[in-house]
């Protein structure tokens, strides 16, 4: 699988994110790396997600730079030349996903200037980096995380303002409108992230939507169908040091064994 790793920049320190830290130069830059398979969505980050139940590692990806990521993700960035030294994942912090929960962060490409870092119970630890950026507009498991959060922020030990943005509307379909998620999760009568055959069904069908119908709205490839728009949109990200490529090796194993 191909993913575009989306560098999320840190930027406030959470309280319980600051003494695992403290060994870093300040003046450091620290980024959170959400892999997706959507650059073309960008557009319509409105928050990011980390699993509270999962312990991530800290990696220097240069000598500014640090990325927060799951150790696995990390030791295959190692071998794909995105790390300084190849083999080379050694973290400089363990770092639970509860403690970055209310960072400020910069999502790149976002109409969102200011967003936040928050939780999500469904993260899966052995896919892509186990951060995932938000996109309530075109994708059905973030705006039912989103809704759910929004329900209850109390019980997810969040402030209301962190999430507080609306879907943008980022590709027009003919089959769902503009915001593909929020037509389904409400066609398919979704109630809660744990709703994980109707969130399956609904990721097929807005990922085919919006692929195959799809028609950019927004940015610089406005009016563009989204299969031409994806490439360029991802090339930007890269060209702008805002992204890179990240492969994650799985399926090859399967398919040399299938
Ligand atoms: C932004 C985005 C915008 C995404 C969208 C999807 C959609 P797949 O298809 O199953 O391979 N993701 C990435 N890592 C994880 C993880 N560890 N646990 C749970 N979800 C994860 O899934 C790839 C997509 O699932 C990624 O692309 C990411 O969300 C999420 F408009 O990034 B995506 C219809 C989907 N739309």
């Amino acid at each position: 699988q191909e993913y575009t790793a989306i560098k999320i920049r840190l930027l406030s320190i959470p309280e319980k994110l600051a003494p695992l830290i403290s060994a870093l130069d300040s003046s450091s830059k620290i980024y959170l790396i959400a892999a997706t398979l959507r650059p073309e969505t960008m557009y319509g980050q409105t928050c990011c997600f980390v699993s509270p139940s999962i312990t991530y590692g800290l990696y220097k990806l240069n000598d500014s730079e640090y990325v927060i990521c799951t150790e696995r993700a990390a030791k295959n960035m190692s071998y794909q030349d995105i790390f300084p030294e190849i083999g080379n994942y050694t973290s400089h912090a363990s770092i639970p996903g509860s403690a970055l929960i209310g960072a400020k962060i910069h999502a790149p490409f976002s109409v969102y200037k200011e967003v936040y870092v928050l939780p999500m119970e469904t993260i899966k630890e052995g896919k892509g980096t186990g951060v995932v950026t938000c996109v309530p507009s075109d994708s059905p498991d973030d705006y039912i995380t989103t809704l759910d959060l929004q329900k209850k922020p109390e019980y997810y030990g969040i402030k209301a303002e962190w999430v507080a943005h609306e879907p943008a509307p980022i590709i027009e379909t003919p089959t769902y409108g503009n915001l593909t998620a929020v037509t389904l999760v409400e066609q398919l009568k979704i109630q809660s992230p744990k709703d994980a055959v109707l969130l399956a069904k609904a990721k097929e069908l807005a990922y085919k939507e919006g692929y195959y119908q799809g028609v950019m709205h927004i940015g610089k490839y406005k009016g563009l169908k989204v299969e031409d728009a994806k490439p360029k949109v991802r090339q930007d990200l890269i060209d702008a040091g805002e992204a890179f490529v990240y492969n994650e090796p799985e399926g090859l194993v399967m398919s040399r064994s299938g």
